[in-house]
């Protein structure tokens, strides 16, 4: 069950309610510098008890400790690409503290955005290792804040998929951006390093390929859709949130990899303009938010731009925009 967590990747939304904390901690105004982290890594020492103890501040030197060095540094790799990208200053735009927390509970198969702060897991270390080991996953989770500030998608069905897919697109595009990839150089894959030897699969789930990530006798078959003709139709995890945002991932994929630039230059500021677009609200669905893609492109690249043009292809091939 606890490995099925994590394979169907989610909490139930009771779980979720009621790990939720308190409002988000405000800009320290004495010590957030514009364009600087203020990062700020607990340990829950395997306890559930938020933040934890505090083990490394901003500015300090390594701590030893592979989970805490691992959360400060994808961390500080998010804010960096938020900040250089878009100049974002952090989850709120006004230099809120990068709270995170490692070695939550025990054996725990997941990491999340609580409302306030980051939480990872250590893994069963039977089929997951710890979750700061991936930088995408620690940038998805750092993205959940940031769609929560700007819309608010609900936390299900179609902009539940939506939430999941703009987590996976920033959280992949964090990656390409830290280690210099290309769209074509890159793996697509978000989860590839925590997983140990013994699971039978690449990743939690492939952008390229929703749906092969992994085909696992615990896990099971990897679930994801790539294509609108399989969208699923499900009440588990909260109408199939880490399901169906195979698809919009896809359309992602698609775009990027049809153009020349890396990805971070050529149509992640289309989906981040989309994301922030007035005209999206907290229910859009996969459809308005394609089209505000094609706007978005328009506006950046030009109305017959081959951005524009790779973009609403890729909506067109998952059967998104017919
Ligand atoms: N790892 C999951 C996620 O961030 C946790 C959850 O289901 N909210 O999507
Ligand atoms: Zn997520």
């Amino acid at each position: 069950e606890r490995q099925r967590r994590c394979a169907q990747q989610t909490l139930q939304a009771d779980q979720w309610f009621r790990l939720r904390a308190s409002p988000p901690p405000a800009r320290d105004a004495a010590r957030a510098v514009a364009g600087r982290p203020d990062r700020r890594i607990h340990s829950a020492d395997h306890e559930q008890t938020l933040p934890g103890r505090l083990v490394r501040e901003e500015g300090q030197a390594a701590h030893g400790d592979a989970a805490v060095d691992e959360a400060y540094e994808w961390l500080g790799a998010t804010y960096r690409f938020y900040w250089e990208v878009f100049g974002r200053d952090s989850i709120d735009d006004r230099g809120m503290p990068l709270i995170g927390t490692v070695h939550y509970g025990r054996d725990y198969d997941n990491a999340f955005w609580n409302g306030a702060q980051m939480v990872f897991g250590d893994g069963d270390g039977d089929l997951f290792r710890r979750f700061t080991a991936a930088p995408e996953v620690v940038a998805h989770e750092l993205t959940h804040g940031v769609i929560e500030r700007d819309v608010g998608l609900v936390y299900a069905g179609q902009s539940g998929a939506l939430n999941e897919s703009l987590a996976d697109v920033f959280g992949v595009v964090v990656k390409q951006y830290h280690a210099g990839q290309t769209a074509q150089e890159a793996d697509w894959l978000i989860g590839a390093a925590l997983l140990t030897d013994r699971v039978q699969g690449r990743a939690l789930r492939s952008m390229e390929a929703p749906g092969t990530a992994y085909d696992d006798p615990v896990l099971g078959r990897d679930p994801q859709p790539g294509h609108m003709r399989d969208f699923v139709d499900t009440q588990a995890d909260n109408g199939g949130v880490h399901i169906n945002s195979g698809i919009p991932n896809r359309a992602f994929y698609l775009a990027a990899v049809a153009l020349e630039a890396p990805a971070w230059e050529s149509v992640a500021p289309v989906w981040y303009a989309a994301m922030r677009d007035d005209a999206l609200s907290r229910e859009s669905d996969f459809a308005a938010f394609a089209a505000l893609t094609v706007a978005h492109a328009r506006r950046q690249h030009g109305e017959g731009s081959r951005e524009a043009r790779a973009v609403d292809d890729a909506w067109r091939e998952v059967g998104v925009v017919s």
